[in-house]
């Protein structure tokens, strides 16, 4: 054989196998063990980490170990915007990451972004556990260009400010530069508050704070106390001026790669993975709330909601219109 023939018959051989793979879900790699990366900014015991982690031993025990999940937590693969882009190219199968950032791969998720869009969290949790829910996440894994499954949501509580000093007010807040996620609605939406948004990654974040480049960053409890937020900004102001959802992201180009079978099995476990995540998360939210006044944090409860509520205006009149008919649909979930 020379080396023409050698090369044509690598080509048909691989032709044989691409067609074996799209016929009736068969596929070379449903055969194959197979390690799938998950990366979270949050610590092993974190309740999206944990849920994760769940998620991957029941599914290492429905695949009888062929399919399984490897957890890289703590930043170890670097923050939300890169666990995106790698997840993107394949580079990583599952991030679980904030709604915040995918916002600006997704537009529709933006509605979510937007300052008091939830009545409360159970509001939040009504949506995303519904038809809305579901819409979304199929947005997520059908348009072109997010290169992305969405598999789930999960709960991450409201977002709250904290700083060195307690904030009631809109007025407070002035001359503060505060932290808020890569996304120009949370600039524009501190902004409006009151202070000063400043845009920046979650891994940069402690050393922000500690050098003074910013002043303090909003949040909820469980990540305050476990980024060790509360030993730099001791006033906790209950601001609830954001209440955004987590979300597991799968990547498009290795899940067209799996059997329809194991597809669908991700995706229940998945979906249990979604109700498992929000008992750790109640659980963490008491514990947390207990390590912060154990701690000497002050909170402040008597935050003017109503005028907060009321500076944010200019953020829907800049988005609102984009999402009016979504924000319809959101308030009118009882
Ligand atoms: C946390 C969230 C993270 C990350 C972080 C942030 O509440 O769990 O996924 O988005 O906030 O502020 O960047």
């Amino acid at each position: 054989m020379n080396r023409r023939e050698v090369i044509k018959l690598g080509v048909a051989s691989i032709a044989a196998t691409g067609s074996l793979a799209s016929f009736g879900g068969f596929s070379a790699l449903a055969q194959t063990k197979m390690v799938l990366k998950a990366s979270d900014v949050h610590p092993l015991g974190y309740p999206t980490v944990e849920a994760v982690v769940r998620m991957g031993k029941k599914l290492e025990e429905a695949t009888n170990g062929r399919l399984s999940i490897q957890m890289f937590p703590a930043m170890q693969l670097g923050g939300e915007k890169e666990m995106i882009e790698q997840a993107q190219v394949g580079a990583l199968e599952l991030a679980r990451i904030s709604v915040g950032p995918v916002g600006t791969v997704v537009k529709e998720l933006n509605v979510f972004n937007m300052p008091f869009i939830f009545r409360d969290e159970n509001h939040m949790r009504k949506v995303i556990d519904g038809e809305i829910g579901k819409e979304l996440l199929e947005k997520i894994s059908t348009a072109p260009e997010t290169r992305l499954i969405g598999l789930c949501w999960m709960d991450a509580g409201t977002r709250n400010v904290y700083t060195k000093k307690p904030i009631r007010k809109p007025e407070d807040l002035t001359g503060l530069k505060i932290r808020m996620m890569g996304n120009p609605i949370f600039v524009d939406t501190m902004n409006a508050m009151g202070g000063n948004g400043i845009s920046m990654g979650f891994s940069e974040l402690y050393s922000a704070m500690q050098t003074g480049v910013v002043d303090g960053a909003e949040n909820n409890t469980p990540t305050y106390v476990t980024h060790n937020h509360h030993q730099i900004a001791k006033y906790f102001s209950f601001t609830e001026h954001l209440i955004i959802p987590e979300i597991l992201v799968f990547s498009r180009v290795v899940w067209e790669k799996l059997s329809p079978e194991d597809q669908a099995l991700i995706k229940k476990l998945a979906a249990e993975a979604q109700q498992e995540q929000r008992q750790l998360w109640d659980a963490m939210v008491k514990e947390s709330m207990e390590k912060l006044q154990a701690a000497g944090v002050t909170f402040v409860t008597d935050v003017d909601k109503e005028a907060f509520r009321a500076a944010i205006k200019p953020v829907y009149d800049k988005y609102g219109a984009e999402y009016a008919e979504m924000i319809q649909r959101i308030q009118a979930v009882q």
